[in-house]
């Protein structure tokens, strides 16, 4: 496929622009839906956030200035972002968690710091986060290759994530969230969840996946083949000395088993703030688990919604309406 150039201009559209092909119009963060529904989210330029990400923070995200050896992880939530981390990490040094800090310490969650921190980081830096393509920063030309920091995008199948996002808000007080499955699916799916709309959030980075500069690669991919996409990442990453064997231990310590007894990888630090009896972290790492949630007219209408999106934006994933995995290459 031809590799898209940066100056292509229906791209170089913000999605927050109403006319750019990834907005989803019918999406604001409260109509429609009863506030008192809705957890307890920050709003921000039109969208919900979590409760601990706060908007004078995003709003100094736009200062953020970029270096040509940052790495972004960047994700809609739930959507695989810790196993990518941990990948990322592993891979950075040799197969080994280079000491036992917990992983939001070597790779930070961005959104939740003030650029004026940020700033200060020492180079490599390399830092997760949930935000919304026109939020990320970026350098003012993508698509390059020596100067332009890189992006992993990690999709999951939007069923699944919901699922996964619904027991996440109902865990934590902060969430303030009693609602039933229903009540969320509602949420999601009107794009009233964190981070926006689902849809609106893969097509920006989706739409962009033939940069040299962007890697984006599904769940459903990891779940299939990990060791493939491993080597894929650190083909990305540009990580020449990377053995087999490296490459073998990368995987073995990137299974679900393995993280969720990773003391530096599992969230067991969150568990304070769940409430109590509720779902850990680590809670079924399945592709598929919304057939255990979602009824039949709700997957219609998931289905209708999605379908609806892809017509209207062309250039968007297909497969997940039928329940395959999406190929990202
Ligand atoms: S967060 O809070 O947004 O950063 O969460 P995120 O890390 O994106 O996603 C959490 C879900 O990913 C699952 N997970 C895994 N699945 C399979 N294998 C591995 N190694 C793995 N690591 C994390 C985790 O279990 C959450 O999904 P659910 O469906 O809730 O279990």
């Amino acid at each position: 496929m031809a590799e898209r150039s940066s100056s292509d201009s229906s791209l170089a559209l913000s999605e927050s622009d109403p006319t750019s092909p990834c907005t989803d119009a019918s999406v604001s963060p409260t109509a429609g839906l009863e506030q008192e529904w809705l957890p307890n989210y920050n709003t921000y330029d039109g969208k919900n956030f979590p409760p601990l990400v706060r908007p004078e923070n995003l709003d100094s995200l736009k200062r953020c200035k970029t270096r040509s050896d940052d790495v972004f992880v960047c994700t809609y939530s739930k959507s695989g972002t810790t196993w990518m981390q941990h990948i990322v990490r592993l891979l950075k040094n040799n197969g080994q968690t280079e000491s036992d800090q917990a992983i939001v310490n070597v790779i930070p969650f961005l959104e939740e710091y003030h650029v004026d921190n940020i700033d200060l980081w020492t180079s490599p830096r390399t830092m997760k986060c949930h935000l919304p393509h026109h939020m990320v920063p970026q350098p003012s030309s993508m698509d390059e290759t020596a100067s332009s920091p890189k992006y992993i995008y990690a999709m999951r199948d939007p069923r699944d994530v919901a699922v996964s996002l619904f027991y996440h808000t109902r865990a934590f007080e902060k969430y303030e969230f009693t609602g039933d499955w229903n009540d969320f699916f509602h949420i999601f799916l009107n794009g009233k969840a964190e981070y926006g709309s689902w849809f609106e959030h893969v097509c920006g980075w989706w739409q962009r996946r033939h940069y040299r500069n962007v890697l984006v690669v599904s769940y459903e991919e990891m779940q299939q083949d990990l060791r493939q996409v491993v080597c894929k990442v650190a083909s990305f990453l540009n990580l020449a000395n990377v053995t087999d064997s490296v490459i073998d231990q990368v995987v073995a310590k990137s299974s679900f088993s393995a993280m969720r007894v990773d003391k530096t990888a599992n969230y067991s630090w969150d568990d304070q703030y769940r409430r109590p009896g509720h779902v850990p972290f680590f809670r079924k790492g399945q592709v598929g688990d919304w057939t255990n949630h979602f009824t039949a007219e709700q997957a219609r209408e998931f289905d209708a919604v999605y379908r609806r999106f892809a017509e209207r934006v062309g250039d968007f994933p297909e497969c997940y309406c039928s329940g395959a995995g999406v190929a990202t290459s």
